[in-house]
């Protein structure tokens, strides 16, 4: 089948899952991948900034543009995500990173990448807290009107992991994710639902361990850590992997199957702050410009991902 190449930007706070979302936005040919910018979320900005450009190395990934961003949340305090350890990126040796770091601030270089190409061909792909899209969107308002999507990966509308009731990417930032919800822009959430149906299970391990290459023992490593402490810290036997369920979506639509329904976030409950509140009851209002990710076609996104890596080569 022919897809037409999709530009996005990918902006992120690796952590592991982050690492897997670059490998494939880079390894996958319909996707143009015109910046990775860096949000504080799962560690420090320092940290997460860092990762990425090591990351970058690790996959020959030279021509990207890297900006980091907020080191702050909007209104409340950053809280790191202990799953990823210490580095933000623990259970491999990260190479010294060797691409420069953009002299930007992620906010100008998403607004100038925006603003620099054609209207409604850029996609937005947040896969950490949405404190940079919502400042973007606030010092630039035309991007709303340009960007062609924003599919990020936050929420839940039955699942949390953070509270019992909140993603970690949204309640780290609940006003941001107000501020990115409630644009006229289209959003897809690929939340919990989702992506917690992205296991790497033992299968997986051994077909990216057999494709032998440095990036993919470099993956295999990050792995195994991720499901050490996905076992540890939430019970689960593989790990789920997140962020390249949005990539995947954009590559093939039909890998993830959406549903539009309108999605609120929750800001002032006592125990829900940070929710994603999507309201399934018929019949959905015309203006709709919200959906969800309810399923995932485990077999082709796991080739999506194994694809990508031996492109990498
Ligand atoms: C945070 C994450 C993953 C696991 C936990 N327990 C906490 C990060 C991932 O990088 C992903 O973007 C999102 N936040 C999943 O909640
Ligand atoms: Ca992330």
């Amino acid at each position: 089948m022919f897809f037409l190449t999709k530009k996005i930007i990918l902006d992120c706070d690796p952590g592991h899952d982050d690492a897997v979302a670059m490998i494939l936005a880079y390894g996958n040919p319909e996707i143009d991948l015109l910046a990775v910018t860096t949000v504080a979320g799962n560690q420090t900005l320092e940290k997460v900034t860092y990762n990425a450009r090591s990351v970058s190395t690790m996959i020959g990934m030279t021509d990207v543009p890297i900006a980091a961003g907020s080191s702050k949340p909007l209104v409340q305090a950053h809280e790191p995500a202990d799953v990823h350890g210490e580095s933000g990126l623990d259970g491999t040796e990260l190479p010294e990173p060797e691409v420069p770091l953009s002299d930007a601030h992620a906010v100008d270089l998403i607004i100038e990448t925006i603003m620099r190409n054609p209207a409604k061909t850029v996609s937005l792909v947040p896969t950490g807290s949405l404190t940079n899209i919502a400042l973007a969107a606030r010092k630039e308002p035309k991007i709303v009107d340009r960007v062609k999507e924003v599919v990020l990966m936050g929420g839940g509308y039955h699942e949390g992991n953070w509270s019992a009731v909140a993603e970690f990417n949204i309640i780290t930032d609940p006003e941001a994710a107000y501020i990115v919800f409630n644009e006229n822009w289209k959003v897809t959430m690929v939340g919990l639902d989702l992506t917690h149906q992205a296991l790497a299970t033992p299968e997986v391990f051994n077909k990216i361990k057999n494709i032998n290459t440095q990036p993919s023992k470099f993956l295999g490593e990050l792995l195994e850590f991720f499901k050490a402490m996905y076992k540890e810290s939430q019970g689960f036997d593989s790990p789920p992997v997140h962020d390249p369920c949005t990539i995947a979506y954009l590559i093939d639509p039909s890998v993830v199957d959406t549903m539009s329904v309108p999605v609120s976030i929750e800001l002032n409950g006592n125990l829900t702050r940070g929710m994603t509140v999507a309201d399934f009851r018929y019949p959905i209002p015309e203006n709709c410009n919200t959906a969800v990710a309810t399923n995932l076609d485990r077999n082709k996104f796991w080739e999506l991902i194994y694809d990508a890596l031996k492109n990498i080569g």
